[in-house]
């Protein structure tokens, strides 16, 4: 296990799983903390034995947003607070690589994600829930709006009025009302999480990744795209494919009755 202090990452089986690890404050966002999980991401995404990623938190929490004790100074002064340049810092970087990385990054939800630490759940491809996990946006709660993605992301996963509602009273949403709204892919036993989320994501790592980077991409487009534009785009996609080792493979496999070896490219 190596360690950025804030941020833990274990590598296995071509599964990166990193872990935010302020546990005692829930995981809530400082600015080396948010400095780290940049760094992290951007690294997973260059390292070619990373072929799938898991993103959790230490302890009995998710994650809690913007570490609010490490930014009350901003409230003794006088002057306005900058939100706009700390998000465009260090946030949307963050949210910007998780969507555009060609990559899946599973959520391992252990606990209560709140705040920025529920737009990082909401900005995983999927999430897997522990029995005690639930999803607050808080933000309204102290007078602010969702950020980090979560305007973005909460309407197209559970529609407008539910997304909403959940911004708006900052009502928390528990595991079970998460799976049934579609927040999540899964609900398993706390003692279950890791375990079950690692056997997705090493199952996923041995498939035909480049195609799987490729599927990230097109359904990401699609949310902002036309038919006749997408129908473009998947032609076009399909050309890059078509041209990778694992389709090969794969076709070669299927005519021979044999299981294939996708190697990720
Ligand atoms: O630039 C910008 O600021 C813009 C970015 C904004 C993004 C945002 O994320 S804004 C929203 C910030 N987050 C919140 O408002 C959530 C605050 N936390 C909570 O509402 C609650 O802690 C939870 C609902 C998440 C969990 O409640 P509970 O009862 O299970 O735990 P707790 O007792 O409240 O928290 C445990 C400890 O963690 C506690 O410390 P203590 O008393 O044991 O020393 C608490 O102060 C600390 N903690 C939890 N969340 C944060 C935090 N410390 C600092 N910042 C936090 N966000």
């Amino acid at each position: 296990m190596g360690s950025e202090e804030s941020i833990l990452v274990h590598d296995d089986k071509g599964v990166r799983t990193i872990t935010l690890n302020r546990p005692d404050v829930l995981n809530a966002f400082n600015d080396d903390m948010l400095s780290a999980l940049k760094k992290t991401l951007r690294a997973a995404e260059k390292e070619k034995t990373v072929r799938c990623v898991i993103l959790t938190g230490a302890g009995r929490a998710f994650g809690s947003g913007q570490d609010l004790a490490d930014v009350k100074d901003r409230y003794t002064k006088d002057e306005p607070v900058q939100f706009t340049q700390h998000l465009r810092d260090h946030y949307n970087p963050i949210i910007t690589k998780m969507r555009t990385m060609e990559k899946l990054i599973i959520g391992a939800i252990n606990g209560v994600a709140a705040g920025a630490g529920c737009s990082l759940a909401l900005a995983c491809d999927m999430r897997i829930a522990a029995e005690s996990a639930s999803f607050i946006q808080a933000f309204v709660k102290v007078g602010l709006v969702p950020d980090s993605g979560s305007t973005f992301m909460l309407p197209r996963l559970i529609g407008v009025a539910r997304a909403m509602e959940m911004a708006c009273t900052g009502r928390k949403i528990e595991a079970d009302e998460a799976l049934r709204i579609g927040l999540v892919n899964r609900v398993v036993p706390d003692a279950d999480l890791l375990a079950a989320t690692t056997e997705l994501a090493t199952k996923l790592a041995s498939m035909a990744t480049r195609a799987i980077g490729l599927i990230k991409r097109a359904i990401n487009a699609a949310w902002t795209s036309d038919l006749e534009t997408q129908l473009d785009y998947e032609a076009m996609l399909q050309q890059t494919a078509g041209q990778t080792h694992d389709h090969r493979e794969g076709v070669r496999a299927f005519i021979e009755k044999r299981k294939p070896v996708f190697r990720g490219e």
